[in-house]
């Protein structure tokens, strides 16, 4: 449906008139290099471009004192050194003649974002906009920011548009108080920022950006704040923050859109946020969030100070709303200390307002005391403070061992096959997305299925050389992803060919998710290029790192603590180059679980995720399967029941297991029950 980027020249107008080192990083540069950055990398041609409008007064009113509003207007007229005295009544803010036009032409982009979105003409998209907002407060500018464009996003999709839940995402490294302070007693937004904090040393110096600060009255739960208490998060950091806090949240909250406060100061490089994550990183986010809200999520630019990194990191952002997939993620997948105490302090905050979060957190973390000083603004960091990676232990000696760089081919040139056995003409496809007439040669597949009985039928064969031909395209780079079927008697084998063959032909680490009754393969070599992962056994057992076996979760709750608790974590911190999702006899998946799946699955190997489906399965399924493999959203699981008790135990019995070799599990900084 399309991505729509927002932008306007004119907001390059506004710079800082004096010396002030603390202001002069927020400079036109910013945007002039995201935006050359995305024309070079032909993804701006690929976007609807919308020039952007000015937000009205009654707009900015939406979040703004109307005293405020004129007093910003005012600042039109007046001179240099009026400027930078109203300025200095400020904290880390500069005005120019230009400030109030580029500010309601910012806070305009994201009126027009949501707009394009929520009426349907894109799915998503990026508003490139400064000044930058998510610090403004209804009567005060601050940290560069003049009005919450973000904010005033949101009340307008509240106000004009009827919106219940409205999900507002901050990855900025710093904490968007002006966000917080505006929705802070209001259960219709959801705000999420995690942040640079250091125990309250670093800037903004709030009490309130703490884990603690959850909302107030009937915004109880409904503002959540993970605090980075070390700089060097990197991501892994970042990731397990998304699974283990903000996205069981999320998915209970049920957005009906998600605003993203897309700010890359968190990206390694900038001087702001000293992080270490890179911007790849920002293409798994967003995808992660596209499962949201039936991917309806508008970003907007907040901060980002290292040309080069916010430039990528932009382009990653963009090309990931455009459907494309997430290229992997480099550097070992183990979250540092320092990061799981935040989260785990985080989850035991938000704990008695989210079922998500409730039965699974059994032991609680100490944290660390408070270092506030009576004057409420800590003393300032010593430089050179203990990087977070330093103290990070060493990765768990298994995996590491096979954590090579994935092999990476260049962009395939079909991104979607459709591989049935009889071409579908009752599928609902993508223009693009190719049914394959190909077959494998049929002496080649005899061979393959020879030592299968299962596979003599003539039906499972035919099936079998429709499934090696669209493999063989993916391993050579042709075909990013795609569906193929079986005869149900034939999964089995059909799957065990399929690892040989993808394992025989150049995939490194192989990533199998068989759900249903599928057992692995008698003959899987425990050589740590396959993850085997069943999701359907009788009952939960991991019979080494690398074979695990989990009931079929019954209810929503439990499906979505499967995936996210235990799927990803283990998908991530394996790396696969090849993902194999098979939904065997008795998955018992209805549609927008399997496609939910298969979406998340899509972050792994540069999307190379191939569907194994049942023939007899309906072209409903494998026309879904087949529109979100291609990049589309799943549809919206709606309201998510509590997981069984069950369905618990057997995550946290996997969790005890595998914790020491894969450290993505870890949800917070605890010694594992045995
Ligand atoms: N070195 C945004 O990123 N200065 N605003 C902090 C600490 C203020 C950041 C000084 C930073 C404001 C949108
Ligand atoms: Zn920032």
């Amino acid at each position: 449906m399309g991505t729509a980027l927002v932008y306007h020249e004119d907001m390059t107008a506004t710079r800082l008139l004096w010396d002030d080192p603390e202001c002069e990083i927020e400079r036109p540069e910013r945007l002039t290099a995201a935006l050359d950055r995305l024309r070079q990398r032909g993804l701006e041609q690929r976007c609807l471009r919308l020039s952007a409008r000015e937000a009205s007064k009654e707009e900015l009113g939406l979040v703004h004192s109307p005293e405020y509003v004129s007093l910003v207007r005012k600042t039109q007229v007046l001179g240099e050194e009026e400027l930078q005295a109203l300025s200095r009544q400020f904290d880390a803010i500069y005005f120019h003649p230009s400030t109030f036009h580029c500010a309601r032409l910012a806070a305009g982009a994201g009126l027009q974002l949501v707009d394009a979105v929520l009426t349907g003409t894109v799915q998503n998209g990026l508003a490139l906009v400064r000044p930058p907002g998510h610090h403004s407060q209804r009567a005060a500018a601050n940290g560069f920011c003049v009005f919450n464009n973000v904010a005033i996003a949101a009340a307008h999709a509240k106000q004009k548009h009827g919106l219940h839940r409205i999900l507002i995402v901050d990855w900025d490294v710093h904490h968007g108080q002006g966000i917080q302070y505006l929705f802070e007693d209001d259960p219709s937004v959801l705000y999420f920022s995690w942040h640079r904090y250091e125990h309250g040393r670093f800037w903004p110096f709030l009490r309130e950006s703490d884990a603690d600060a959850v909302g107030r009255g009937q915004g109880l739960g409904f503002t959540v704040n993970l605090p980075w208490n070390q700089v060097g998060m990197g991501n892994a950091d970042y990731m397990a923050a998304f699974l283990h806090l903000l996205l069981p949240l999320a998915f209970e909250f049920d957005p009906e859109l998600v605003l993203v406060s897309a700010g890359f100061d968190s990206v390694i490089g900038d001087p702001e946020g000293q992080m270490q994550a890179t911007p790849e990183c920002f293409a798994h986010l967003t995808q992660l969030l596209q499962v949201l809200a039936g991917g309806r999520v508008c970003a907007m630019l907040e901060g980002g100070y290292h040309l080069e990194s916010l430039a990528e990191s932009v382009c990653m952002t963009v090309q990931t709303l455009l459907g494309d997939p997430a290229p992997p993620l480099s550097g070992p997948m183990v979250p540092c200390q320092s990061a799981l105490e935040s989260i785990q302090s985080a989850r035991a905050a938000q704990a008695p307002y989210w079922k998500s979060l409730q039965l699974q957190d059994a032991t609680p973390v100490p944290t660390s005391p408070s270092t506030h000083s009576p004057e409420g603004r800590p003393p300032p960091l010593l430089p050179g403070g203990p990087m977070c990676k330093a103290a990070a232990p060493a990765p768990a000696p298994a995996p590491s061992s096979f954590l090579d760089q994935p092999c990476l081919c260049p962009a395939p040139s079909v991104r979607t096959t459709v591989a049935l056995t009889a071409p579908d003409t009752t599928l609902v496809l993508p223009p693009d997305v190719i049914q394959q007439e190909g077959s494998a040669l049929r002496e080649e597949t005899e061979a393959w299925a020879r030592p299968h009985k299962s596979l003599a039928r003539e039906e499972a064969l035919t099936a079998l050389g429709k499934l090696l031909y669209l493999l063989d395209g993916m391993l050579d780079g042709q075909v990013n992803s795609g569906i193929a079927a079986t005869p149900a008697s034939a999964a089995a084998a059909t799957l065990d060919v399929a690892i040989q063959r993808g394992l025989s032909h150049g995939a490194q680490r192989l990533l199998c998710v068989a759900l249903g009754q599928l057992d692995r393969p008698p003959d899987l070599a425990h050589d740590g290029r396959t993850l085997w992962l069943n999701i359907g056994g009788k009952e939960a057992a991991a019979l080494s790192m690398f074979h695990v076996s989990t009931p079929l979760p019954v209810m929503t709750g439990g499906f979505l603590s499967c995936i996210l608790g235990l799927v990803l974590p283990l998908a991530y911190g394996f790396q696969p180059d090849l993902v194999l999702v098979a939904l065997g006899p008795g998955h018992g998946l209805q549609g927008p679980h399997a496609a939910l799946l298969s979406a998340m699955l899509r972050g792994l190997a540069g999307g190379r995720v191939l569907a194994l489906l049942e023939e007899d399965s309906t072209p409903q399924l494998a026309g879904i399967l087949a529109r979100v493999l291609h990049g589309e959203a799943p549809p919206s699981l709606g309201p998510s029941s509590m997981a069984s008790p069950e369905d618990v135990q057997a995550l946290m019995y996997l969790r005890g297991q595998l914790e020491p070799q894969w450290k993505m599990l870890q949800v917070g900084a605890f010694t594992p029950q045995k």
